[in-house]
């Protein structure tokens, strides 16, 4: 019998080691990769996410534990391409054109990818022709990160072209970073606005009915 509880526990210590040990034992044991994504990984980064929103985690802490987390994706990722789990979204993330800041777009990305779902990062600098072929392939959720006041027009931009292309329905918009505000998002008509990474989670769950 896979012990679940020490993975989820081995991650949140963001003991990498532990984390791809136990991850392996247990698919060895015969559990199934989905019973280890949920009840071990997601589990886990559940913790870190609810402890980061509450200040007792900050970033470092979320770093490593992603760390570890990829330590155990990485040996579920093959057995659950295998497999019929289907991602909780498809998310496109990326931070907007002529904005390089990619440390708080990574958090957000880490736990939306411990949380289930399937991340399409496409880095810094993001132009909206890049968003919309990513939803072309399949993504259902766009993640738009800016540090910049300079940059936050970007976020409008990349919707805008949504509109112009027809393309708008097809796809939630939630929209984050320091200078945004749900004012900003409400303004541009983006589905979503999260002040942090494990909001952000939360958010598009709701916007994807998850
Ligand atoms: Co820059 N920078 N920077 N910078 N930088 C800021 C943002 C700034 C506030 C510093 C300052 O002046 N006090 C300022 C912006 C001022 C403004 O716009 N009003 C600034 C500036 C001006 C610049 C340059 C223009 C400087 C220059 O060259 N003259 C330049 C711009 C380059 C460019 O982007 N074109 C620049 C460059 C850089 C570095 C390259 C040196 C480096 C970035 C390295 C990297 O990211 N790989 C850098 C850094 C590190 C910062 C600060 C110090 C830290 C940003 C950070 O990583 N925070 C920043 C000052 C500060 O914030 N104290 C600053 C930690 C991170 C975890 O937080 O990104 O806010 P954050 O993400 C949070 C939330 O915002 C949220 O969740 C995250 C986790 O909780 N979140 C989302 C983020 N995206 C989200 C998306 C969501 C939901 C939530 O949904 C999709």
């Amino acid at each position: 019998m896979a012990d679940l509880q020490a993975l989820a526990d081995a991650l949140i210590r963001g003991d990498r080691d532990t984390t791809a040990q136990l991850t392996k034992a247990a698919i060895d044991g015969g559990t199934p990769p989905a019973e280890i994504l949920n009840k071990g990984l997601i589990a886990g980064m559940a913790v870190v996410g609810e402890r980061f929103k509450n200040n007792e985690f900050y970033v470092p802490e979320v770093l490593i534990a992603a760390r570890a987390m990829h330590a155990g994706m990485d040996l579920l990722k093959p057995l659950i391409a295998e497999s019929d789990i289907q991602p909780v979204g498809r998310a496109a993330i990326g931070t907007v054109k002529g904005d390089l800041h990619d440390i708080g777009k990574n958090l957000v990305a880490m736990m939306l990818e411990g949380n289930g779902f399937e991340i399409f990062d496409l880095g810094v600098d993001v132009t909206p022709e890049k968003f919309m072929e990513a939803v072309d392939n399949g993504a259902n959720i766009i993640c738009l990160s800016a540090l910049l006041t300079t940059t936050m027009p970007s976020m409008a931009d990349t919707i805008k072209a949504f509109v112009e292309a027809g393309k708008r329905g097809k796809v939630k918009f939630l929209i984050g970073g320091a200078p945004v505000t749900q004012n900003y998002a409400d303004e541009i008509g983006a589905d979503g606005y999260a002040p942090d990474a494990a909001s952000a989670v939360d958010k598009a769950k709701e916007l994807l009915g998850a």
